[in-house]
C-alpha cells in the first residue's frame, strides 16, 4: 500500500494570492462545447467539437495550505466529468498546452487503435503546443474514464502521477438499479517520491492461497539479487491522499437525507495504489464492476479497488450522523483519503470506525457466487496464452524490471513485435501467474474479459477490464476478439508498465 514517507513530505506553497484567487470559482462539472482550434492534426468534421479537453500544467488546491501544480484536463482535478450516451458518436477535441506528447486513453472503452490512445498501438501522439480532434461511439454503457497514457519512467511529475485523470460516464439505454441520485468519487494521490523496498497489503484477497513453485521462484531470485548486494528496487510513496482532489476535511462534504439511496461511482486514479473504501454503519450494494453490470447486486461491508478499477454501489442511507468515508489504511486517511458524509440535521466532527476485517473475493460477485447458480462455468475458450509475470530487483538502474514470459516490453520503443496472435470472433483465455510478491492490476485495452479462476476458484459472469492478481497467485480471464487492431495488455501499475509490463495482441 502506501509508503508513506514523513520526513520526505515536502509541500508545494505555489505563488501566494493570485493563485488562490484562482482557486476561489469552483470548477464547471461539465465539459462544454468550444470551437475547434485551428492547429488540429487530424481534422474529421468541421464545426465545434462536442467536447474540448485541454492539456495544461495548472494550481490545484488539495487543502487551503497544500496548493500544487500539476499537469490536469481542463484546469481542475479530476477532470470534468464527461456523461455520455451509448451509441452516440462524439467527437473530442484534445489540446496539449505542455511542452510533451501526450496520449487520451478512453479507458475501458471498445474503440479503435487511431481512438485509444495508446502510442504502442499506434495512436498519434497530441503534438506539444498542437491537439488532435478525435471521434468515437462510447461503449459499452457505464463508468469508464479517460487518463494520459504516456511512460514517466523515473519522472515522478510525468504519466499518471500527474493530475491527468477524468471520470466518464456513458449513459445506458435503460437504467439499472433503485436509487435517488449519483455521486462521483475519484481517489488519487498526490506528491510521489521514490523510496526503497515497502509490503504492499496482500491480506485482503480471497482466495489467498499461494502456489508454491511460483513463491519458490520469485523468493529466490529475490534472495540471489540481494545476495549479490542489490537494495530493493523503488517503489512509490505520497505525500497527499484525496478524494475528487481534495483531501480529507478540506472538500465539500457529500450531503445526504436519511432513507435516500446514493448511487456511488468510485474511480481508484492512483498511478499506483490499491486502495480500500468503507463507511462506518453502512454497507455497499455493489451493482456494476468496471462500468459493468453484474448479474445481481451483491452486499459488502467495503470495497478493494486496484489501479484503474472502478465500483458502482448504492449506499442506503440509513445511519444517520457525521461520518468519513475513508481508505482503511489509517495512515493514507489521515493524510487526506477520505471524504466527510454528513446527514441533513447533524453537525460535528466526523467520526469514523473501521468496519468489521472482510475479504475481497471477486468471485463472490460472479454468477456461481449465488448459492442457485453454484457451479456454473464460464464458456471454454478456443485457445488458452500462458503468461508468467516476473521481476528482476533492481536491474535497471534501481527499478525493477518486469517480464511476461521472460520478456521486458522495450522501453525505446513503442510499437514492439505483437506476442500473442488473435483470430476475429475466437475467445481466448489467459492464464497468468505472477511469480512475484506484488500484486497486479492488469488491464487489457478495448476490449472487456470476463473473470474465469480467481486463485484456483472457478466464476463467471463479472466483465471487467482490470483485474488485481494476487502476489505468487494465478488468474484466468477470458475474452472474445471483437475489435480489431493492435490491443496493449499491461499492469496498470505506472512503475511495473514503464519498466517492462506489458505486451501486445495483433490480430492474424
Ligand atoms: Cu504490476
Amino acid at each position: 500500500m502506501s509508503r508513506f514517507h514523513p520526513s520526505r513530505r515536502t509541500f508545494l506553497k505555489a505563488a501566494g494570492a493570485s493563485v488562490g484567487a484562482a482557486l476561489l470559482s469552483p470548477p464547471a462539472l461539465l465539459a462544454r462545447p468550444t470551437a475547434s482550434p485551428s492547429n488540429r492534426i487530424t481534422p474529421q468534421t468541421d464545426g465545434p467539437a462536442d467536447y474540448t479537453l485541454t492539456i495544461a500544467t495548472k494550481p490545484i488546491e488539495l487543502a487551503p495550505n497544500r496548493i500544487i501544480s500539476v499537469a490536469t484536463y481542463n484546469g481542475q482535478f479530476p477532470g470534468p466529468l464527461l456523461r455520455l450516451k451509448e451509441g452516440e458518436r462524439i467527437t473530442v477535441d484534445v489540446r496539449n498546452d505542455t511542452d510533451t506528447p501526450e496520449q487520451l486513453h478512453w479507458h475501458g472503452q471498445v474503440v479503435s487503435t487511431e481512438v485509444d490512445g495508446a502510442a504502442e498501438e499506434g495512436t498519434p501522439f497530441i503534438p506539444p503546443h498542437g491537439s488532435r480532434r478525435i471521434s468515437f461511439v462510447p461503449q459499452p454503457a457505464g463508468l469508464r474514464f479517460y487518463h494520459t497514457h504516456v511512460r514517466a519512467g523515473a519522472d515522478l511529475a510525468a504519466g499518471q502521477y500527474s493530475g491527468l485523470v477524468g471520470p466518464v460516464y456513458i449513459e445506458p439505454k435503460q437504467h439499472a438499479g433503485n436509487y435517488d441520485r449519483e455521486v462521483f468519487l475519484t481517489l488519487k494521490e498526490f506528491q510521489p517520491t521514490l523510496s526503497r523496498g515497502g509490503d504492499m497489503a496482500m491480506e485482503f484477497l480471497s482466495p489467498a492461497q499461494a502456489v508454491a513453485a511460483l513463491r519458490d521462484s520469485g523468493e529466490s531470485k529475490m534472495k540471489a539479487s540481494l545476495a549479490k548486494g542489490k537494495p530493493h528496487g523503488y517503489e512509490v510513496g505520497y505525500d497527499s491522499f484525496t478524494i475528487n482532489g481534495r483531501m480529507l476535511g478540506h472538500g465539500e462534504p457529500v450531503r445526504v437525507k436519511a432513507g435516500e439511496r446514493v448511487l456511488f461511482h468510485i474511480l481508484n486514479g492512483s498511478a499506483t495504489e490499491i486502495r480500500s473504501l468503507a463507511l462506518p454503519g453502512h454497507s455497499f450494494n455493489v451493482i456494476a464492476m468496471d462500468g459493468n453490470l453484474l448479474s445481481k447486486p451483491v452486499r459488502v461491508p467495503g470495497l478493494w479497488l486496484g489501479t484503474a478499477e472502478r465500483i458502482s454501489a448504492i449506499v442506503e442511507m440509513n445511519h444517520p450522523g457525521v461520518w468519513v468515508m475513508g481508505d482503511l489504511a489509517d495512515d493514507d486517511r489521515h493524510h487526506g483519503m477520505g471524504i466527510v458524509i454528513e446527514y441533513a440535521g447533524y453537525k460535528g466532527r466526523a467520526q469514523w470506525l473501521p468496519p468489521k476485517p472482510f475479504k475481497w473475493n471477486y468471485a463472490h460477485f460472479g454468477d456461481s457466487g449465488h448459492a442457485e447458480n453454484s457451479g456454473t462455468a464460464a464458456a471454454a475458450p478456443d485457445e488458452v496464452f500462458d503468461m508468467l509475470f516476473e521481476k528482476q530487483n533492481a536491474a535497471l538502474e534501481g527499478f525493477n524490471q518486469w517480464t511476461i514470459n521472460g520478456v521486458a516490453y522495450p522501453r525505446e520503443q513503442m510499437t514492439a513485435a505483437p506476442a500473442f496472435h488473435l483470430h476475429q470472433g475466437k475467445r481466448y483465455r489467459i492464464r497468468m501467474r505472477n511469480a512475484s510478491d506484488d500484486i497486479h492490476p492488469i488491464h487489457l485495452h478495448r476490449h472487456s474479459f470476463e473473470l474465469t479462476r480467481i486463485a484456483g476458484q472457478p466464476t463467471s459472469g463479472v466483465m471487467k477490464d482490470v483485474v488485481m492478481v494476487g502476489g505468487y497467485q494465478e488468474v484466468e480471464i477470458d475474452f472474445v476478439a471483437n475489435n480489431p487492431g493492435l490491443t496493449l495488455f499491461h499492469c496498470h501499475q505506472q512503475l511495473h508498465m514503464d519498466f517492462g509490463f506489458m505486451t501486445l495482441f495483433d490480430y492474424v
